[in-house]
């Protein structure tokens, strides 16, 4: 008898095969360096090299510009296993995703055919640049602006907040080019990092994620050509929406990588560590801890794979899945680090061992790309959106279907 057709939840077995190839190239060449990236703050460049050999510095990246051409999911299970030993050095494919999605969902063929493949020979990166000192969740109170020339644009303004910033090569950067017209007069550009007038702020003091650079950009005069401009003007607050809906998806792939590795190293110490005669996994108090950190890890999963596959397809409810999927993985990455530090008692609160550094780098995912206040906001308006457009009388929801 022939075995059973495998239900849609299990993974198809290309996306296990993968996760174990990226598993074996982080524990080798990525989790014996997490603690000395940490302490130093330099940006890896020997990790991002080693995953260019690979294509995970920048997965996602059509074959037709050079890239490895992984869906969606496939560039969240190597997002996610980077970030199981190291937040830092996930922070690589997952800003190259950031800056270069702008341009795949509204760029120019030209555009695409000169910028994507330096990225895909990791002879480049792409950062994402939108936002600003007084315009952070606010994001369509942006100031930076873009005054049409002849030939061009000339942008002015500050950038905060911009991860890669000043190692990227690249960047998709958000300015103002009709200021009266709110968030419709917000246009994107490529812009880069040897442009005239393109300058970089000191590094950010960070509490986590410190192997990833993240600076203030500025813009003095810099004047780039007509042609640069990303889909059209008065378009770019949209596409900078459209752009973290998908990538949201990536920051929830962190999260769960983070909360693993974090679980991980609570089993291994729990299982070893002994006191009162017995190792301390088998007192039910810690296995009730362990217990919810695996259970609250798989629903974040489940969640950012349902998500993944969202953004693959284009799907409506990408919106409300990415924001959700980003929300829920970040509270449980917070969670389950802070119950690891727990769990390691004394050592857990040492940088000897990795737990302390996970819980410093979960806290990120629940700030940027959208703090989880500004998830749950866009996830109620897609619900009430979705509640107000259904035909009277019909209950189902597009999330169910
Ligand atoms: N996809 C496509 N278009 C979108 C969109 C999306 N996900 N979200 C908003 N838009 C469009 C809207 O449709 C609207 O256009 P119309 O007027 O033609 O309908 C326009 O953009 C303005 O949208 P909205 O009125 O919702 O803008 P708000 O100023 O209310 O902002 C929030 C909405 C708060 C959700 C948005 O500013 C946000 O996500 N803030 C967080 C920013 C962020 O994540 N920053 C991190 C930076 S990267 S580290």
């Amino acid at each position: 008898m022939s075995a059973p057709p495998a239900l849609p939840f299990a993974l198809p077995p290309e996306y296990t095969q993968l996760r174990g190839v990226v598993r074996e190239l982080a524990e080798k060449h990525i989790a014996p360096r997490a603690a000395e990236i940490d302490r130093s703050g330099e940006f890896p460049w020997d990790v991002h090299d080693a995953l260019a050999r690979s294509g995970f510095h920048a997965p996602h990246i059509p074959e037709e510009y050079g890239g490895a051409g992984a869906d969606a999911l496939a560039t969240v299970i190597v997002i996610e296993e980077i970030a199981r030993v190291c937040a830092a050095s996930s922070l690589i494919p997952a800003v190259n995703k950031l800056g270069t999605l702008p341009l795949l969902l509204a760029g120019a063929e030209e555009l695409c055919e000169r910028y994507l493949p330096p990225v895909a020979r990791g002879e480049a990166m792409f950062s994402y640049a939108l936002s600003e000192p007084t315009a952070g969740s606010d994001a369509a109170a942006l100031q930076t602006t873009a005054r049409r020339t002849d030939d061009g644009w000339v942008l002015n303004g500050v950038k905060r907040w911009i991860s890669g910033a000043g190692e990227s090569r690249f960047y998709t950067v958000f300015a103002a080019t009709d200021p009266s017209a709110g968030p419709h007069g917000i246009s994107a550009f490529i812009v880069e990092k040897d442009d005239p007038g393109v300058s970089f702020g000191a590094k950010e003091r960070k509490l986590g994620i410190r192997g990833s650079p993240t600076r203030e950009m500025y813009f003095d005069d810099c004047r780039i050509p007509q042609w640069r401009l990303i889909g059209e003007a008065g378009e770019g607050f949209a596409l900078a929406m459209r752009t973290l809906d998908h990538t949201r998806v990536t920051i929830a792939a962190q999260a769960v990588g983070i909360a693993q590795g974090a679980l991980d190293v609570a089993l291994g110490y729990t299982r070893q560590r002994r006191q009162f005669g017995k190792p301390v996994a088998e007192f039910q108090g810690v296995q009730f801890m362990l217990a919810d950190m695996a259970m609250r890890i798989d629903a974040a999963r489940s969640l950012t794979y349902q998500a993944a596959s969202s953004s693959q397809a284009g799907s409506q409810v990408l919106t409300y899945l990415g924001a959700a999927a980003k929300c829920f993985a970040s509270d449980v990455a917070m969670a389950v680090t802070t119950d690891a530090v727990q769990l390691l008692g004394g050592y857990g609160y040492t940088q000897d061992h990795p737990v302390e550094r996970m819980m410093r780098d979960a806290k990120i995912t629940q700030i940027y790309e959208g703090t989880n206040q500004i998830q749950r906001l866009v996830i109620a308006r897609e619900l009430l959106r979705e509640a107000a457009d259904r035909p009277a009388g019909r209950e189902e929801s597009a999330r169910m279907r």
